[in-house]
């Protein structure tokens, strides 16, 4: 794999974990950044004994937001053809298998947006999630605006972006933003652990599930419903799904091949 200047990945077996490594600041998506973190998760998909991803930060910032120092120039036609972050939350929100956030510290703007992109959040202590962007004269645009009223509801979101204030990892898992909260020092353990597991199951059906659930939060009922049934069907001609099942059966573990 290419060797990232601001990103670093490390592969442990059927999981990857993909570290955002900018810490003089904090972690702001960049061009570089951006570059490389989706030329990672291209990688990481096509690298079929990958089965689950962990995408994380440092202990001080999952990500404070984009690079204001990069942005602080552009004018409205230059965000717009400027391609070098839109890229970022469309290529994790369509990541293939699963991704899991693992964060610690500040979350902010760009950084919870591509958290939002991520299927389960896991949050240290001390992590602390917003959407700032009020203050700097913006609004979130990488997905901020639609993804946190559909995870907080429309209340909570609307204070949360018009006042630019945090919320502690606590008050994000009481709001079902965040799944767990563990102690500073074991988010990443925590996760690793939960990409372990995953990574377990059947990997067609881990994918199908995704893509089912993914589309709940875009497709009305009925389309959704049989969206879902399409894909529970077509898992009925995986050999995964007679191994499952023949396991199951002969009282034993089953041997998940992905197909
Ligand atoms: N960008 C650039 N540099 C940043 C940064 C950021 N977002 N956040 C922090 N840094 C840098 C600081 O400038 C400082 O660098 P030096 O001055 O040492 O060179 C270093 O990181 C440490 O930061 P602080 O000294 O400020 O550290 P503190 O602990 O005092 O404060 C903080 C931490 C996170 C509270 C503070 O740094 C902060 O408020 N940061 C800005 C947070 C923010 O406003 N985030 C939202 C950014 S706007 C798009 C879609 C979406 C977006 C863009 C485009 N398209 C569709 C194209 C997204 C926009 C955003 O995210």
């Amino acid at each position: 794999m290419e060797n990232y200047q601001t990103v670093s990945l490390l592969v442990e077996g059927p999981v990857a974990t993909v570290k955002l490594n900018r810490p003089d600041a904090l972690n702001a998506l960049n061009s570089v950044l951006v570059r490389e973190l989706v030329a990672a998760l291209d990688a990481l998909e096509a690298d079929q004994s990958v089965r689950c991803v962990v995408l994380t930060g440092s202990d001080k910032a999952f990500c404070a937001g984009a690079d204001i120092k990069e942005m602080a120039k552009l004018s409205a036609a230059d965000i717009e053809s400027a391609d070098h972050l839109k890229p970022v939350w469309d290529r994790a929100a369509s990541f293939e298998k699963p991704l899991i956030a693992a964060l610690s510290g500040y979350t902010f703007g760009g950084g919870l947006e591509l958290a939002m992109c991520c299927d389960i959040i896991v949050a240290s202590e001390g992590t602390k999630l917003g959407q700032p962007e009020i203050n700097i004269g913006i609004i979130p645009g990488g997905g901020g605006t639609q993804r946190l009223p559909r995870a907080v509801g429309k209340y909570k979101a609307m204070e949360m972006i018009l006042t630019g204030g945090a919320i502690s990892a606590e008050e994000a898992k009481a709001l079902g933003l965040v799944n767990r909260v563990v102690p500073p020092g074991k988010y990443l353990e925590e996760a690793t652990k939960l990409a372990l597991e995953i990574a377990s199951k059947a990997p067609v059906a881990v994918r199908a599930a995704k893509e089912a659930i993914a589309a709940s939060q875009e497709m009305g009922l009925s389309s959704g419903l049989e969206l879902g049934r399409t894909l529970f069907y077509d898992l009925f001609n995986t050999e995964d799904k007679k191994e499952g099942m023949s396991a199951f059966l002969e009282k034993r573990k089953p041997n998940f091949v992905g197909r």
